[in-house]
This record gives structure tokens, C-alpha cells and sequence, in this order.
């Protein structure tokens, strides 16, 4: 599904220009129910001279330079999120989900995780709602070169403009100081 979804895409960027002129038409069959995004970006302080999309708040374990990448495919069998880091700490067991707000120079300024049911209170700390199935969560552990990557998958996709980034955690599991954080524009 993945390479089918990639390869409509890539057509499809390929395509805009006559699709533009033949008018009408648009994506249609598999690339009407389809949605990618990727990104990627070097992480810098919310304080550096060229602005990053990728804010690191802890120098020490998410390094100025350090790189990450975030992909959604969203198709019929749901939506999958990967994450591909390099240049973090080896053998540190990182915590990271997707959460509801763009990142700024504050850590808090992502907000709460994006969850499937929204927990009525918030912030949210019940484990009814703050579960790998609710939410998307990312946890790795940095390999020796300092890599890591992580998956997630879920029957359902994103609500509109309701999942705008990816914080990096000091612990793993639902909580944890914000070490980093990433602005992803995943697609509804
Ligand atoms: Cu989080």
C-alpha cells in the first residue's frame, strides 16, 4: 500500500502541471485516498540565527545538528507514522509521540499528544486515553551511531489541523521532559 500510495504521489507531482491544464480531473482512485507527508530537518535552539522547524531545548541529549525525518501514509488500511533520527545519544531510550500544536522556544508550546478520543480532561493522565492505541507514539532507544528510528500504526487518520509536530521525550511512555521537538504538517 505504501509504494502504491508513494508511487500516485509522485506522479501526481509530476502530473500537476498538465493536470493543471486539462482542468477538472484532479488525483482520482488511489491518490484521492491517499495522503504523504515527509519532512526533515536539523535540530537548533529555539534561539539560533536561522530558525529550524526542529527546536532542541536539551543540547546534551538532542545535539544542535542532529537530524530527523517524519513520514505519514494515510490510505485505506489507516494511518502509519515513521520517525528517522541521527546524531542523538547512543543507548538512550527516548520517548516521543505526536502532539496537537506547531513547536515554539517554549517546550509547552506543542501542546498535549493528538488522541484518537480526546480525553475530556485535560491536560490528559488518564490510561484510557493516554495509550499507545490512542495516540501515536514513537519511543526508541538510539543505537551506538546515535540512529533510531520507530513506527506506529493506527486504523484511523489525523483531524484536521489537530496534529502539527513531534516532541522528543527524555523517558519513554507517556510523559517525560520535552528534550526536542519537531513541526509536522500531517494531513486529515
Ligand atoms: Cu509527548
Amino acid at each position: 500500500m505504501g509504494q502504491e500510495c508513494a508511487m500516485v504521489a509522485g506522479m501526481w507531482a509530476g502530473a500537476v502541471a498538465a493536470a493543471v491544464l486539462t482542468a477538472g480531473g484532479g488525483a482520482t482512485g488511489d491518490g484521492a485516498d491517499c495522503r504523504e507527508v515527509r519532512e526533515r530537518a536539523r535540530f537548533a535552539p529555539p534561539t539560533a540565527f536561522v530558525p529550524s522547524p526542529a527546536v532542541t531545548y536539551d543540547m546534551r541529549l538532542v545535539p544542535a545538528g542532529a537530524w530527523i525525518e517524519v513520514a505519514q501514509h494515510t490510505g485505506e488500511g489507516g494511518t502509519t507514522v515513521t520517525m528517522r533520527v541521527k546524531g542523538l545519544k547512543p543507548g538512550h531510550a527516548y520517548g516521543a509521540h505526536v502532539h496537537r500544536k506547531p513547536c515554539g522556544a517554549d517546550p509547552e508550546a506543542a501542546g498535549g499528544h493528538y488522541q484518537h478520543r480526546v480525553d475530556p480532561v485535560q491536560p490528559s493522565r488518564n490510561p484510557a486515553y493516554l495509550n499507545p492505541r490512542n495516540e501515536v507514539w514513537l519511543d526508541f532507544t538510539a543505537r551506538a551511531d546515535g540512529s533510531g528510528s520507530a513506527r506506529a500504526h493506527h486504523r484511523w487518520g489525523f483531524r484536521q489541523g489537530e496534529a502539527a509536530s513531534v516532541v522528543l521525550h527524555r523517558e519513554q511512555g507517556g510523559a517525560g521532559d520535552r528534550l526536542g521537538c519537531f513541526t509536522v504538517p500531517f494531513k486529515p
